[in-house]
């Protein structure tokens, strides 16, 4: 029997383009149309345009699809499952995208006229599968004696190319709607974060501040947002990893890019922060030129091997991790925050020190950023061995 597809002359909903705060990628063009099919119902067909020359294998695009089925009222993630075609979830290359949308009928879409959606996208980095040297333990001890050992092993996994904006945090709120989770009122000290709150508007980004990571994020704020976009925590095993590097930059299947520093205490290498009067992130103090938070990507020249910025300073990072020992344990407490932040002394943004926090503690030195794991069963494998180490060392 031959499958024709029948098109809908404008069925088209209401089109959103993404708003352009700062650090989405940018999307235009986005069409969206209806198609009925003989055998398999309704899909809805998406396009749209990315366009950024940036995007590559290595340091590809996160694209996430929400939409709302009544003009805008509530919104929901459109979960990967659902979607075929090359613009959505790890897309490696900017250009024209096409996103077929099955099952639509199910989830009670039936009048595109109503339908809303919204395409963002996230810069990552790229994490190959392997082995690396991580030497910090759980609960920010430091093990040097573990020099020279790769133990750890993580399946590959994608990192955000930078913290999370506040920008970007503004557009989770809005979108999030009234019930004023995520927000608190610190946010918009103007100097450490700057989120201006407006009960008839929503919510707004101080001009100027959009790039700036956002600060006064809980863990469970954090833990929200990515929620929000389909990305989780990193875990403390993959931030280490991200920071310094496997023992192969293209991954144990490759083995071709050997590290030459897998054992670095910086993400650029070994020279601290400030040597020789260069100035390799923000750290604690003006002399850096940032005497509080620093746009993301502000010292991109000195990112870490896979392009990953910021991960020494600027604001210090939330991590998964509970923080555990024989005398914590079943409490729902610390969680650990990784990389130093603008009020770290220079050595304290290294790729071990971190502290410990608990996760409704919001502060202006501590932000995010998410992760995209490839394939739900190699989070699986990592998670648990990542799990079962430490059992061992808590034991
Ligand atoms: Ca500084
Ligand atoms: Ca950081």
């Amino acid at each position: 029997m031959e499958l024709r597809a029948v098109i809908l002359p404008l069925a088209i909903g209401v089109i959103f383009c993404n708003p352009s705060y700062s650090k989405w990628l940018e999307i235009s063009n986005l069409q969206i149309r209806r198609e009925a099919t003989e055998l398999a119902g309704p899909k809805i067909l998406i396009e749209y345009n990315l366009n950024d020359p940036n995007i590559s294998p290595t340091s590809p695009a996160y694209i996430f699809l929400r939409c709302s089925k009544d003009s805008g009222g509530k919104w929901q993630l459109i979960g990967a499952e659902a979607l075929h075609g090359n613009g959505f979830d790890i897309v490696a290359k900017s250009g024209h995208k096409q996103v077929i949308w099955w099952g639509t009928g199910e989830i009670g879409i039936s009048n595109v006229a109503n339908l809303e959606l919204r395409i963002r996208g996230i810069e990552m980095g790229r994490v190959p599968a392997g082995k690396f040297v991580m030497k910090s333990l759980p609960g920010m001890g430091r093990d040097e004696s573990r020099n020279g050992k790769p133990d750890s092993d993580l399946p590959m996994f994608y990192i955000g190319k930078y913290e999370t904006t506040i920008g970007m945090y503004v557009d989770y709120l809005n979108e999030t709607g009234s019930d004023k989770s995520g927000w608190n009122q610190r946010m918009s000290d103007s100097g450490r974060c700057g989120i201006i709150r407006d009960s008839n508007s929503g919510y707004s980004v101080k001009p100027g501040r959009e790039d700036y990571p956002v600060t006064y994020v809980s863990w469970y704020d954090a833990a929200n947002f990515l929620e929000w976009c389909g990305l989780r925590l990193p875990t403390e095993a993959e931030w280490e990893k991200a920071y310094r590097g496997g023992m192969y930059l293209d991954g144990d299947d490759a083995k071709r890019l050997l590290n030459p520093i897998p054992e670095r205490r910086y993400p650029w290498g070994n020279e601290k922060p400030n040597a020789g009067g260069v100035y390799r992130c923000n750290y604690d103090g003006r002399e850096d030129g940032f005497p509080q938070t620093a746009p993301v990507g502000s010292y991109d020249k000195f990112s870490s091997p896979y392009g990953v910025c910021d991960l020494a300073g600027n604001v210090s990072e939330w991590t998964l991790d509970w923080y555990s020992t024989p005398y914590h344990v079943g409490l729902d407490g610390f969680r650990v925050v990784r990389g130093g932040s603008w009020m770290a002394v220079p050595a304290a943004c290294d790729a071990i020190t971190g502290a410990t926090q608990l996760p409704l503690k919001e502060s202006s030195i501590m932000g995010f950023r998410g992760v995209r794991q490839a394939g739900k069963t190699a989070l699986a494998v990592g998670y648990m061995r990542w799990i079962t180490r430490r059992q061992k060392w808590g034991s």
